[in-house]
């Protein structure tokens, strides 16, 4: 049963967080924009979470849950500012790779997102040692990515 519900709210968190199409955008800026925007409301989340998981910050049930949903629904968003012709920006880091290695970089997409599914699951225990336990594999999936992908 518990995994039942588990999946539930997996799915509705996906059908919530329905990314916009790529066709969505007026200029490749935007997508760039939007890209970095989802990634930058993750990254937020993210640091209040890792200070919790990390002991640099009290421990918090409720608000360590509301981080972790939040961090599960956008993880869905950034991928869909990734279209073509988004290679080329005076602001982005993204490395051609993205483009031409495809299956790979969805790859680590959606490794990362089942890692911060799993996050968002364990934080929601209310229990510190599952929001630690989650939060190393959910911070190197989101490294491991950068790495291949993004510039320094
Ligand atoms: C963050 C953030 C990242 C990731 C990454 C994890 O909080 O902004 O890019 O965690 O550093 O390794």
């Amino acid at each position: 049963m518990k995994s039942l519900a588990t999946l539930a709210i997996a799915a509705a968190a996906f059908t919530l967080a329905a990314p916009v199409s790529a066709q969505s955008f007026a200029k490749p800026e935007d997508a760039i924009k939007y890209r970095q925007g989802a990634f930058r409301v993750m990254s937020a989340h993210f640091g209040a979470l890792g200070a919790m998981a990390n002991n640099r910050a009290p421990f918090d049930p409720q608000a360590a849950a509301r981080h972790g949903d939040v961090i599960a629904l956008v993880s869905h968003l950034p991928f869909a500012g990734f279209a073509a012709g988004t290679d080329k920006g005076e602001n982005t880091r993204a490395k051609a790779e993205i483009w031409t290695e495809q299956p790979k970089f969805r790859a680590a997409a959606e490794k990362m997102q089942s890692e911060v599914g799993k996050l968002a699951a364990a934080a929601k225990t209310g229990n510190l040692d599952n929001l630690k336990a989650a939060f190393g594999p959910a911070a190197g999936s989101c490294k491991a990515c950068h790495d291949d992908f993004r510039r320094d």
